[in-house]
């Protein structure tokens, strides 16, 4: 396997802006997902003391400019205390401009995520952001809050008028949602296709498709994968246009009866059938998709008929137009020592329709998602810190697949909540609380500081991490100084050799692969003069400073004794590994079964792409399980689970078992890890409260788009018939 291979080997139409979306020529289509994985990771930063005043807000590209304060995202919260978290996230799009690379000033129809107000004003982001990317708003709930979210989608597929997923007036031909995005190259002897490739290397479901359609994950929430929750399997088209304006909006909502299904919902009622959802909506959803499916030029790829199926089948459909209803309650843990309540933290939601979710993260289709409850109560007593959410975003309105090699390629900038190195005001001797979301779609950002452990810290800011991946730490993991656990974060260990030993030194924890999460308590110096800018980096680039203003604060201790950080719930104590009924192998790898010369290699899991249909992995509801997660090819692979957390008790970065690292206790949780290349990592969990088909994957999300994906099931019983009952088809 050829590591080089990894990235497509790409040219650009000869005489044609390199970025063009436009369909020219022979040239089809040039909107597509990325597939590379991992050329542009980035690792191991450094905080540096730099008293230059370089921290002014500047403009470096178009509307970008560098040096603004770091932005506070918009809330989707409770309207008034005793009320469900109530919100609207549209799905938009306009033309953006970024940075691609620190120096390549980019801009392209980008597809993003709003709150929207229920007049259908826009809360976020700000009108001072118009033209510019953005990550989504922030959901904020209590562990036992309700969550009621519509999803809507309005996104004008004229707009992408390369794209397959476009309506094209006059002509169906280009409306081929089982069709995989194309990019051709133009040049004297003919065209040729760059991707999928002739003879293809990717097949559908697993290619770059499908990038209008829409549905949102709730990463890292312990809710049912089913129905209203947390179901990925949902594909929401977008809103027919009429002049120009989409006809599914908040009106329309309400005359159809959609607040209908929030409230049976809240009384218990939700919808676990078809025919439980208000007659009106499904009147209406089956007329919009009939309406769609007369554009489409293949029977085949009607959606409404699969809907049918469906339903007839009793099992939830697929397809829908418009906007859909997100509802669950995070729940409180019941005590018993067979179900988990839901970690409160640190998490985040992102678009996840297989095919698109590379390219609709790079747009910026993720937020973070904040769930307080006694951990973050305890963290506030004791130090009443600032809070910063920052979310970590990598921007792109199309994708490297037709950028020429070598003339564009580079780190990809790294933003932190849409800005381009924005700064932080921090008073000498204050302590900010930092949750930080990696929502990158192939980076891992690693921005840690080198503190000692003395309280001494070179850069003059000391960090202490109290969460990954939002579940907190158990205080005895506390440490002063955070410092990078993985070096050989996804593309790193290619550049560096001296890297490809991941986590073989204590603290075990404190990675940003992509899809995981860390929160930070952060101290600057006591003695840190005012206009002292420290500059957070991660491989040489810039993410964000931290500037010291003027003021004072009582400067509290740093960190606080172990013993007044929060205590850890009982759900959340060590898996017991004598109960492990079930152990399970996967492997992960580039390179596969189809190892070509030229093509990027297969992204396989256990030497298969992902099957829309079948569920590889079946664990019996309540399960302890011991799984042995390898990487034998590629990038160290970010693992992901959804529904339920799980403890890594085991690493190693070759196959040697003698080798191996068992991990101390208390171990902590993680719901993304990057699997070291080359190694293995062994985790525990336990698969309970919630049966259902629900998804694993790479969190190289152009991976997962190719084919680095499982559908796993929870059952009641295990094996699982052949076909699941809920047919569930990507196409
Ligand atoms: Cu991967």
């Amino acid at each position: 396997m050829n590591q080089e291979n990894e990235q497509i080997p790409t040219v650009h139409a000869a005489g044609k802006p390199e970025r063009s979306e436009q369909n020219e020529g022979g040239t089809r289509r040039h909107f597509l997902g990325k597939s590379l994985a991992a050329g542009a990771a980035l690792a191991l930063g450094a905080t540096m003391p730099n008293t230059e005043a370089d921290a002014q807000s500047a403009v470096v590209c178009g509307p970008v400019k560098k040096g603004e304060n770091l932005i506070k995202i918009a809330e989707i919260t409770k309207p008034a205390a005793g009320s469900p978290v109530k919100g609207t996230i549209k799905v938009i799009n306009e033309n953006k401009t970024y940075l691609l690379t620190g120096t390549q000033c980019q801009s392209g129809q980008m597809r993003f995520l709003t709150k929207s107000n229920p007049d259908g004003s826009q809360a976020w982001p700000p009108p001072s952001m118009k033209g510019l990317p953005s990550p989504g708003p922030t959901i904020r709930a209590h562990v036992g809050d309700r969550v009621e979210i519509t999803l809507m989608n309005q996104v004008n597929v004229d707009a992408f008028n390369a794209s397959y997923d476009a309506q094209n007036p006059g002509g169906a031909e280009k409306l081929d949602l089982s069709a995989c995005d194309q990019v051709t190259q133009v040049n004297p002897s003919g065209s040729t296709s760059i991707y999928p490739g002739n003879p293809a290397f990717d097949e559908m479901p697993n290619c770059f498709h499908g990038s209008s359609t829409a549905n949102l994950h709730y990463h890292g929430t312990h809710v049912s994968p089913n129905v209203l929750e947390d179901n990925v399997f949902v594909q929401l088209r977008p809103s027919p246009f009429v002049n120009g304006k989409p006809t599914v909006n908040e009106k329309f909502l309400v005359d159809n009866d959609f607040p209908k299904i929030f409230g049976d919902c809240q009384t218990g009622h939700s919808p676990h059938i078809w025919n439980d959802l208000p007659k009106k909506w499904r009147d209406q959803q089956q007329q919009m998709l009939v309406a769609y499916d007369t554009t489409l030029p293949d029977q085949a790829d009607k959606l409404w008929p699969k809907n049918e199926y469906s339903i007839h089948d009793n099992a939830w459909p697929q397809y829908f137009i418009g906007a859909y209803p997100s509802c669950f309650r995070l729940p409180v843990w019941n005590g018993q020592p067979t179900s988990m309540g839901q970690s409160p933290g640190t998490h985040w939601y992102h678009a996840h329709k297989h095919g698109s979710t590379a390219l609709n993260l790079a747009n910026g289709m993720a937020g973070a998602f904040i769930i307080s409850g006694p951990y973050d109560d305890a963290i506030r007593k004791l130090y009443n810190a600032t809070e910063q959410v920052m979310v970590f975003q990598q921007f792109d309105a199309v994708t490297n697949l037709e950028r020429a090699r070598g003339t564009t390629k580079g780190p990809e900038q790294i933003y932190v909540n849409g800005q381009y190195q924005p700064v932080i005001e921090m008073k000498a001797g204050e302590t900010q609380f930092w949750r930080m979301v990696n929502a990158c779609h192939t980076s891992t950002v690693a921005p840690w500081s080198v503190a000692t452990s003395s309280g001494t810290s070179p850069s003059g800011l000391r960090w202490v991490q109290t969460a990954q991946d939002g579940v907190q730490l158990d205080p005895r993991n506390y440490q002063l100084g955070v410092k990078i656990a993985q070096p050989g974060g996804p593309g790193t260990a290619w550049t560096n050799p001296a890297l490809t030993t991941p986590m073989t030194a204590p603290p075990w924890f404190g990675n940003l692969a992509p899809g995981n999460r860390v929160d930070l308590l952060v101290q600057a110096d006591p003695k840190a003069t005012v206009g002292t800018v420290y500059t957070v980096t991660a491989a040489g680039q810039q993410i964000l400073t931290v500037k010291v203003v003027a003021g004072t604060v009582p400067v509290l201790t740093f960190p606080a004794p172990q013993s007044q950080f929060p205590a850890m719930p009982g759900f959340l104590t060590d898996i017991d590994a004598s109960k492990v009924s079930q152990e399970r192998t996967l492997t992960f790898n580039s390179g596969g079964f189809n190892n070509r010369p030229s093509p990027p290699p297969a992204q396989t899991i256990n030497d298969k792409k992902f099957e829309d249909h079948f569920a590889e992995q079946c664990m019996v509801l309540g399960a302890t399980e011991r799984w042995r997660l390898n990487n034998t090819g590629g990038p160290a692979h970010p693992f992901h689970i959804h529904i339920n957390p799980f403890q890594i008790v085991a690493i190693n970065a070759t196959q040697d078992e003698t080798q191996e690292i068992k991990l101390p206790q208390p171990w902590i949780w993680w719901d993304v890890i990057a699997i070291p290349r080359g190694g293995y990592v062994k985790f525990l969990s336990r698969f309970v409260d919630f049966t259902g088909a629900y998804v694993l994957h790479c969190h190289i999300l152009a991976h997962e788009d190719r084919g680095m994906m499982q559908m796993v099931e929870t059952a009641y019983a295990c094996p699982l018939p052949t076909h699941l009952p809920t047919k569930i088809s990507h196409h």
